[in-house]
């Protein structure tokens, strides 16, 4: 007995003695808390921090109560209390319509924040020294005890705060393409965290977290279901389950929305049509959607998918789009309701660029969508590639209300094995310049509703969450979840600055590990573009899994499912003509867009065979031909991993020894995959140079054919039903 608590003593200070929590599961997120290192700074924030003064009473209000009793618990490591008086060093939180002490102080920062914004100011209050947290509802005080809380886990100075934030676009939303059975489309963490089997009797605690997290980077709300929607998710079966996620995502001010099936009044209603003008189609919609909100009152409306990959919808009955999304969002108007139309459509007969076809189809219908209807485009015209130019629909819908989908779960960017920080990307699409209206008329702009004053604005990710006990699978996929909600509230934050939050509240504050780490995701992105689709290839991955390259498919059912359609490499060259030499997708864009893009001299490199069809010999920009400069990207992209590697190894004693270990076997399975893509690519592609790899570069370890004969089965989030 004795030796067994020496033991245990003995282990205790061991843990005590080191400065790492070990253990460390990922299960926290970035909500770890943990206690100040800097003693310091510890000291400094104990002083100023007593209490929390609250008065006022609401499910959300109570969220941010107890987020920041036990967040600042315990990175203050002391009792927190809380209570309705003011005393000196406390925390005044709080509206000003239920705190009575918040409405005296006639804050002038509440008349820029806006429904969900937040001030967090230090002030002196009736001669105390206070920080005040105050919002105009609600759900802003929650925000703001989150950002206040993140002060603390960066390290930031508390002493002159003065900060007033509001959300630059309204409707901030994860998609996810969770299927009823569990299986989750593109899902590389495991199966969906809603277990519908056991919904609405059992609430897994997780749900909670879910919701807290979100919150945290101010996400607003859900849409649970796959876009490939089960229409059994509008039965009362599931529309109570989904009410019982609801009733656990409110008070962390988030909504649920749902994908919809178009058929629905056929197949659950029983009716023979779903033709949108039908009266009793329309009437059905009606009945349902009235339903939906006696079990979810603040529920928030629809998705749908129509027309696109199989799916049903409006021009089955030769009806339009906006026909289709109309009747949809007339049964949701009474209700504040919304329905999210996809613009992601392309034709299953129509031989036009496939990247036409969206922009072709919605182009023509600007301005016949109801008030309550908002286009969801994707950020690129195809399909979440590693690099595409910026969507055409931005900015020539000046009558539409138009979202964005990002795509965070990385389908196309190394699914769950690839380090690739994705803020770079989601920057990049956001301030792309349309020119709709002049110069600067970003991206961002017009989803932000600010070019074209509209009022309905939103943003869609594609999740990337499962019920891995990390949540994300790759322990660096969680940084993409959260600079995604960071970018929604603030779409002009940097990724720099989103990466230094998020790898000081994820892993340390050390300088010596931050700087590290934040270069290396920095690169990241280009670095898979590099040894993936460099010099703006595009849809050359695995048929149907996307798993791994494979820029030899050409068997698929539909041409443009092919990536022989998309890098069309032949005898003289490689690249897709866009220009009007080609298909002329790039007239879908404004003239000052299309004359970045339409000359391959001034071109910038990164779109270069998006755009044009380029010689083997031609000469690029840096001197080189077309076909060593290829080779070149390809090369540095695997250089780069290894580098990341190395960097990586550095760290060692910088950070749990599970979650280092973790990281380093995946950057040792994304080199070998990385060489993979390298080594298949620059051979298949000499096939048609018919030039050799550069000398000085490393052989491939195999040929060609090796390479042709990968078959992967079983690859994760491809199929599985829904
Ligand atoms: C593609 C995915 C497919 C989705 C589709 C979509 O491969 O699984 O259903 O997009 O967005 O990227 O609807």
């Amino acid at each position: 007995m004795l030796y067994m608590k020496t033991t245990f003593y003995l282990l205790l200070t061991l843990f005590a003695c080191t400065n790492i929590s070990f253990g460390e599961d990922g299960y926290r997120l970035w909500l770890r808390y943990e206690t100040v290192k800097d003693k310091a700074l510890l000291t400094a924030y104990q002083q100023k921090i007593r209490g929390i003064c609250t008065e006022g009473n609401s499910p959300v209000l109570e969220s941010a109560k107890e987020e920041l009793t036990t967040g600042l618990s315990s990175l203050l490591s002391k009792k927190i209390n809380t209570g309705t008086i003011l005393q000196n060093n406390t925390i005044l939180i709080g509206t000003a319509a239920n705190s009575a002490l918040i409405a005296s102080l006639h804050l002038a920062e509440l008349l820029q924040t806006g429904q969900e914004g937040y001030t967090i100011l230090t002030k002196n209050i009736q001669g105390k020294n206070c920080i005040v947290i105050a919002a105009n509802s609600d759900a802003g005080v929650l925000y703001g005890a989150f950002r206040f809380l993140q002060l603390l886990q960066t390290n930031k100075p508390l002493d002159r705060l003065s900060i007033v934030t509001s959300p630059k676009i309204n409707i901030r939303l994860l998609n996810h393409w969770d299927n009823l059975n569990r299986t989750v489309e593109r899902g590389y963490a495991g199966f969906s965290i809603w277990k519908w089997h056991l919904l609405p009797g059992y609430i897994d605690p997780r749900y909670r977290d879910y919701a807290r997290a979100n919150a945290s980077i101010g996400i607003n709300g859900a849409v649970i279901n796959n876009v490939n929607a089960n229409v059994q998710i509008l039965t009362k079966d599931y529309l109570k389950k989904a009410a019982a996620i609801a009733d656990v995502l409110r008070p962390w001010g988030m909504k649920v929305y749902l994908a919809a099936k178009f058929s629905a009044p056929i197949e659950i209603g029983k009716l023979k049509t779903a033709d949108p003008l039908d009266e009793e189609v329309k009437e059905w919609w009606k009945k349902k959607v009235d339903e939906i909100y006696t079990y979810i009152p603040d529920f928030g409306g629809f998705v749908v998918k129509a027309n696109s990959e199989g799916q049903p919808g409006p021009q089955n009955y030769k009806r339009s789009h906006a026909e289709g999304a109309n009747a949809i969002a007339d049964a949701l108007a009474p209700h504040n309701g919304i329905v999210m139309w996809r613009a992601f459509v392309y034709s299953n007969e129509t031989p036009v660029d496939r990247t036409k076809q969206s922009y072709n189809e919605f182009k023509p219908l600007d301005g016949s969508f109801r008030s309550n209807v908002i286009l969801q485009v994707k950020n690129g015209p195809l399909d979440f590639q590693p690099r595409e130019p910026f969507h055409p629909l931005f900015g020539a819908l000046p009558k539409t209300s138009v979202m964005m989908e990002f795509q965070i779960t990385q389908e196309y960017l190394g699914q769950g094995t690839h380090l690739v920080y994705e803020a770079p990307l989601m920057k990049e699409v956001l301030d792309a310049d349309t020119y709709a209206k002049g110069k600067g008329t970003t991206v961002a702009k017009i989803i932000d509703g600010s070019a074209e004053q509209h009022s309905l604005t939103g943003i869609a990710g594609v999740s990337n969450i499962g019920d891995d006990r990390n949540w994300c699978g790759h322990p660096f996929a969680q940084a993409n979840w959260y600079a995604y909600g960071k970018l929604t509230w603030d779409h002009s934050m940097s990724a720099d600055e989103i990466a230094d939050e998020w790898i000081r509240m994820t892993f340390s504050n050390d300088a010596v590990f931050v700087k590290p780490v934040k270069q290396m995701m920095l690169g990241s992105r280009e670095t898979m573009v590099r040894y993936m689709t460099p010099l703006g290839l595009h849809h050359i991955m695995g048929d149907g899994h996307h798993y791994g390259p494979s820029p030899w498919s050409d068997k698929l059912g539909r041409a443009d499912w092919n990536p022989v359609y998309y890098h069309r490499a032949d005898s003289i060259g490689i690249g897709f003509e866009r220009t009007e030499k080609g298909s002329n997708a790039l007239e879908q864009y404004m003239p000052e867009v299309r004359k970045i893009y339409a000359d391959a001299a001034t071109c910038p490199d990164e779109y270069l065979l998006w755009f044009h069809h380029i010689p083997w010999n031609y000469q690029m920009k840096s001197g080189k031909t077309l076909w060593n400069e290829l080779c070149t990207q390809y090369y540095k992209g695997v250089e780069e991993v290894r580098a990341m590697q190395e960097t990586w190894s550095k760290l060692k004693n910088k950070t749990d020894p599970e979650q280092f270990e973790h990281v380093t076997m995946l950057l040792a399975v994304q080199e070998k995959e990385a060489v993979w893509w390298r080594n298949a690519c620059v051979q298949y592609f000499a096939t048609f140079s018919k030039q050799p790899i550069p000398a000085g570069f490393e052989q491939p370890e195999y040929p060609l054919e090796y390479y042709k004969n990968i078959r992967v089965q079983f690859a994760p989030g491809n199929g599985g039903g829904n």
